[in-house]
């Protein structure tokens, strides 16, 4: 053998000798995860990291300078760290690592979420009257839908804006129920009121301004009913997907989440529409994802579009706001379309379902 064989064979040797060394490494990084978790301590120090990079300078004899040294070990402690995030991150109840099927979130009058249909949440921004909640509850059963939103309970920017009907609010919507048939889709706002509310609503929502309530997140995950969550309006996808652990984490994993838009700096929408937190969503969480066109663009010439596009990503449903009249509306005049809108809507973002089943 010529000695550059020879070398050559010894670098292979030395190769392996370090795989050995990284897989023992990495199984090791494993375990300090695992006790991080359960100790509750974040899985990144950067204190510990620098300590660590220091020891190794002053060990290194050449013939690599020490910066190349450095760069090398913090490739391996990244690489330690996100193992270690990969186990975190499985430990996640509404993790897809955790439950690699899709939830399906059902109800007794045939209406599932998550599944192979693509379902359709649509009603007024706000219960006004028996008269307005049951124009549009009529449509919706004329058109074949299951569920019909309405808000009792309106958190607003402006504490001198109307404020909701509370539970006379609900009261109209469960006739609708008896009436129609319909799910009842309402947000709570305070943790007090899920037991009221529980005679009256079929799915619980968690508005975008409530999404970190913490205490309303625990007590939505003690109920038994489905939750609809929107993310905040502020929120990262990391945030929206821990509140919806919290949820789950408190027995509930009746859990659909619903992208509503974030604020940007963009003025041409009311919020701007994160179309990719679909299908992020659906890749790293198990649970059914919505998108609400009517809060995200906050604009009705543009809201079939922005509807089919949630469709085509993987959106498990629509959610959009309907009213009899929107122009004396009590909330979001601007935004909601009536019913001769809601019509033409309705019968294009329909065709688009069928495409997509
Ligand atoms: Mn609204």
């Amino acid at each position: 053998m010529t000695e550059l064989n020879q070398l050559r064979t010894r670098i292979e040797e030395i190769n392996f000798a370090i795989l050995e060394l990284l897989t023992e490494r990495g199984e090791v990084a494993k375990k300090i995860g695992q006790e991080k978790i359960k100790a509750g301590t974040d899985i990144y120090d950067p204190q510990r990291e620098k300590e660590m990079l220091n020891q190794l300078i002053e060990q290194n004899k050449g013939p690599y300078d020490d910066n190349v040294i450095k760069q090398l070990f913090k490739e391996i402690f990244k690489a330690s760290t996100e193992l270690q995030q990969a186990q975190n991150e499985k430990h996640l109840l509404v993790s897809r690592k955790m439950k690699p099927e899709d939830t399906i979130v059902s109800f007794p009058n045939g209406a599932a979420v998550g599944g192979q249909d693509k379902i359709f949440v649509f009603g007024p921004c706000s219960v006004e009257s028996y008269e307005q909640v049951d124009a549009v509850a009529r449509d919706l059963a004329a058109k074949g839908q299951k569920f019909i939103r309405g808000g009792a309970f309106k958190p607003r920017t402006s504490p001198y804006d109307f404020q909701g009907l509370g539970e006379e609010g609900l009261k109209i919507l469960k006739e609708m129920n008896k009436k129609y048939g319909l799910n009842i889709v309402s947000e709570i706002v305070n943790p007090a009121h899920f037991e009221m509310a529980d005679q009256y609503v079929d799915v619980f929502q968690i508005g975008a301004r409530n999404m970190q309530n913490f205490e309303l997140l625990k007590e939505a995950g003690k109920s038994n009913k489905p939750i609809l969550l929107k993310r905040g309006l502020a929120a990262t996808i990391e945030e929206f997907i821990y509140a919806a652990e919290y949820i789950h984490s408190n027995g509930n994993s009746q859990i659909i989440m619903c992208e509503r838009g974030i604020r940007t700096y963009e003025k041409a929408t009311r919020n701007t529409l994160d179309i990719s937190a679909v299908p992020i969503l659906k890749q790293g969480t198990h649970l059914p994802v919505l998108v609400d066109v009517t809060h995200s663009t906050g604009r009705k010439d543009i809201m079939l579009p922005v509807a089919k596009a949630a469709l085509a990503v993987g959106a498990d449903g629509v959610m959009a706001e309907v009213h009899p009249d929107p122009a004396v509306a009590l909330s979001d005049a601007g935004q909601q379309m009536d019913l001769q809108e809601f019509d033409s809507f309705f019968a294009e973002i329909d065709k688009a379902r069928q495409l997509y089943l």
